[in-house]
């Protein structure tokens, strides 16, 4: 049965979650916003936008509900502004997303994916040398944002024999070695890993100077916002040999990846991989619905942003 409340989609949503929106809520997919009176709920997908255009294109909104624990995409301060409340998918892409950190760590120091292109390349079968790599054991990972994701990929980390270090905006109880600055953090460490959330507070934190401070042995592994890392810095430090390597899952201005990055041995490049398992996608997506029926019925959200 459907219920008379509006909801729009806005971005793309998982099949299962569109189809559970379209049965239960009169809920089309936005392209122009021409009708859009009497919608009470965005569902958020995709990181598409959802900010003040938006906002002022749906004048009933009431709820923004984000698939996705980032929502950078989300003018949260312009919501609140206007009574408009937010909601995100944490907790159930901690492990899936602290995964890939763990195996971006890995992949660029073992270097698994340049293995197996030189397998591929038919350099192994032509008796070229092994290149060797370097021990996950006793290197030095810095985990740049100890949030829940964070905190999980430094847990696997420590199981593989790593170090870890952390910065975050305060010291917290843990027993990792705390830095003051993401430049400390950075000369401390082998593999410095992104887990800081996007967003205005957090644009361009490693810069030259962070990328200066990791050195020429040291790696960078992102798997939080492309709007985290200065991409032209890394470019730039990744051409002059002031870091080794770079494992990507995301990117500035996706699904563009620079022409520089594609061309290069040194880097591993994933296209935004760290939540895209069926299991985990299938949570993110009862979570969306959970969200808009809480606010629909009791006019509450599950998980609440700000
Ligand atoms: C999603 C993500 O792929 O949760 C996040 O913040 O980046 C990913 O899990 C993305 O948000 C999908 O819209």
């Amino acid at each position: 049965t459907q219920n008379p409340v509006r909801v729009v989609q806005l971005g793309g949503l998982m099949p299962f979650v569109r189809e559970w929106l379209s049965e239960r809520y009169d809920a089309p997919l936005h392209e122009d916003l021409a009708d859009a009176a009497g919608i009470e709920v965005a569902v958020v997908g995709g990181g598409a936008p959802a900010g003040a255009a938006e906002m002022d294109a749906l004048p009933d909104l009431r709820a923004i509900v984000n698939f996705g624990v980032g929502y950078d995409n989300v003018d949260v301060a312009e919501a609140q502004r206007r009574g408009i409340v937010v909601s995100n998918t944490p907790d159930v892409l901690t492990d899936a997303v602290a995964d890939l950190a763990a195996f971006l760590v890995v992949d660029v120091l073992r270097g698994l994916t340049a293995a197996d292109r030189f397998v591929r390349s038919g350099a192994w079968a032509r008796g070229k040398p092994v290149p060797l790599t370097r021990d996950v054991r006793g290197a030095v990972v810095g985990v740049l944002g100890l949030g829940r994701i964070g905190t999980a990929a430094a847990e696997r980390l420590e199981v593989f024999g790593a170090e870890v270090h952390y910065h975050s905006r305060s010291p917290k109880d843990v027993g990792w070695t705390y830095h003051d600055s993401p430049v400390a953090l950075a000369e401390a460490s082998d593999v410095l890993v992104v887990l800081t959330p996007g967003g205005a507070d957090t644009d361009g934190l490693v810069d030259a100077a962070v990328l200066e401070a990791l050195g020429p042995e040291g790696y960078l592994v992102n798997v939080a916002r492309g709007s985290v890392v200065d991409e032209d810095a890394l470019v730039a430090a990744l051409e002059a040999g002031r870091i080794a390597g770079a494992g990507l899952d995301v990117f500035a201005d996706e699904p563009r990846v620079p022409e520089a990055l594609l061309q290069r041995e040194d880097v591993v490049l994933l296209p935004h991989v760290g939540s895209a398992t069926v299991e985990t996608r299938e949570a993110m997506g009862r979570l969306v619905l959970d969200n808009v029926d809480a606010f629909l019925e009791r006019g509450e959200l599950v998980t609440p942003v700000g």
